[in-house]
């Protein structure tokens, strides 16, 4: 029912309609207030939130610790502009290298940025140390990859809603199947190949798990013709998928690490990049750099979002309650002819749903989700994706996966 008392969920969904752009197609909820794994709309009606802000609030929505972080900064420096030293930068900069165990991070703010800063990286590093001719630098990409909007990140994009009418692009990629080991070592023989770019899983794609063995075979390749393994975690890092890094899962180092989202636990924008002093001093002073890359309150939430996963076992509680609801999922699929596959690692997870006879579609399975207290998205079409807070209680998944169940079963 979208009809309130003062009307204010229309009125609000108008307003919306009439004065932002139209780059969404949101589901027709309106949110006010969120806390742990809850959020809830202007009727005060509760939902569990299964997107997450896209995996940006792993620790759970307006998570204590995390926002006073935020309020006790805000109150005292907010941002500086690098042009000066701030107190927070170094410290958070050298928490953050060590826990992913780099030498230096580029902090920045957008997950589409840090991308930008590791293609930036990857050309610099190819031109200055692997000896690239000028202007011939080429980087490897996947298709169905999803790494942001700018125009250089779509560029590289094999999906026509990203690109239609937005050329000319950038030239420099070599565009190569997901999961195709033979495809990754033939595109990596051409010496002017300084980086392979990939998610460890495809969020966006639809939740994508390449085979056992992949993430390592690309490591050793790339380690073998000299390219740099530039590894976007803006999705699946912090814990997501049941290690602190996809890459884990099969113990790669990426060269570059590409972080963003539950970074600050989604209190505010902050993204980084993280390489190797080789490859990261490859950027000097004045060749790159964002009025409010690092600053004081960005340093200061991260530090909070990091401290938050440790502290709360966000990791092995996210490995857990994955494999849990994988196995509801699994468990329903067997009941149904509506799910025709489940996939994902730890808690990113996607179910594809087939259209029933009379055309109802994932977008009316997410509608009748969310009138039964649940919040999720289809994406390219047929795929629910499921992407809890990290902080959700067994008992908490129990319930999401009977709201899941007697809503799938009654289509
Ligand atoms: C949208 C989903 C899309 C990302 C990976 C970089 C970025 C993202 C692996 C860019 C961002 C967001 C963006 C948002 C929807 C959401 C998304 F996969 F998470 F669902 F689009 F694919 N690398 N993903 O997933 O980070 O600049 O947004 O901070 O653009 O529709 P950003």
């Amino acid at each position: 029912m979208l009809q309130t008392i003062g009307n204010s969920t229309n009125n609000l969904i108008e307003l919306e309609y009439q004065y932002a752009a139209h780059n969404y197609h949101p589901l027709p909820v309106v949110l006010s207030r969120g806390e742990g794994v809850y959020v809830w709309d202007l009727e005060e009606k509760r939902y569990f939130d299964f997107l997450s802000a896209y995996s940006a609030v792993n620790q759970g929505h307006c998570h204590p610790k995390i926002v006073n972080a935020l309020i006790k900064q805000a109150q005292t420096l907010t941002l500086t502009s690098r042009a000066f030293h701030s107190d927070k930068l170094g410290e958070c900069a050298q928490f953050m290298c060590k826990y992913f165990d780099y030498d230096k991070v580029l902090m920045i703010n957008t997950g589409a940025e840090a991308n930008e800063t590791a293609l930036k990286l990857a050309r610099k590093w190819g031109y200055q140390v692997k000896g690239v001719p000028p202007n011939e630098a080429v980087i490897v990409a996947v298709q169905r990859n999803f790494h942001g909007r700018t125009l250089a990140i779509v560029s590289a994009s094999t999906d026509a809603q990203a690109t239609r009418n937005f050329g000319p692009f950038m030239p420099g990629y070599q565009i190569i199947p997901y999961n195709d080991i033979e495809a990754l070592e033939k595109a990596l023989q051409n010496p002017n190949v300084c980086g392979f770019w990939v998610e460890p899983i495809q969020g966006e794609a639809g939740v994508f798990v390449p085979e056992d063995g992949y993430l390592a075979k690309a490591q050793e390749l790339c380690d073998q013709y000299n390219v740099l393994l530039m590894m976007d975690e803006v999705q699946t890092g912090i814990g997501r998928t049941g290690k602190l890094l996809a890459s884990h899962h099969e113990n790669v180092q990426p060269d570059i690490l590409i972080l963003g989202k539950a970074l600050s636990g989604g209190v505010y924008p902050v993204s980084a990049v993280l390489a190797s002093d080789e490859i990261m001093l490859t950027i000097q002073p004045g060749e790159h750099g964002s009025t409010f890359g690092g600053n004081p309150l960005a340093c200061a939430v991260t530090l909070a979002a990091l401290q938050v996963v440790e502290e709360e076992g966000l990791v092995d509680n996210a490995a857990r309650m994955g494999e849990l609801f994988r196995q509801r999922m699994r468990q329903l699929q067997s009941k149904t002819e509506m799910i025709s596959a489940v996939r994902g690692k730890g808690l990113l997870n996607a179910i594809d749903i087939r259209e029933t006879a009379d055309g109802r579609s994932a977008w009316d399975v997410c509608l009748a989700l969310k009138e039964n207290g649940l919040l999720a998205k289809p994406t390219h079409g047929d795929k629910i994706r499921f992407a809890p807070p990290l902080i959700i209680t067994e008992p908490q998944l129990q319930e999401c996966c009977n709201i899941i169940e007697k809503t799938v079963l009654a289509f």
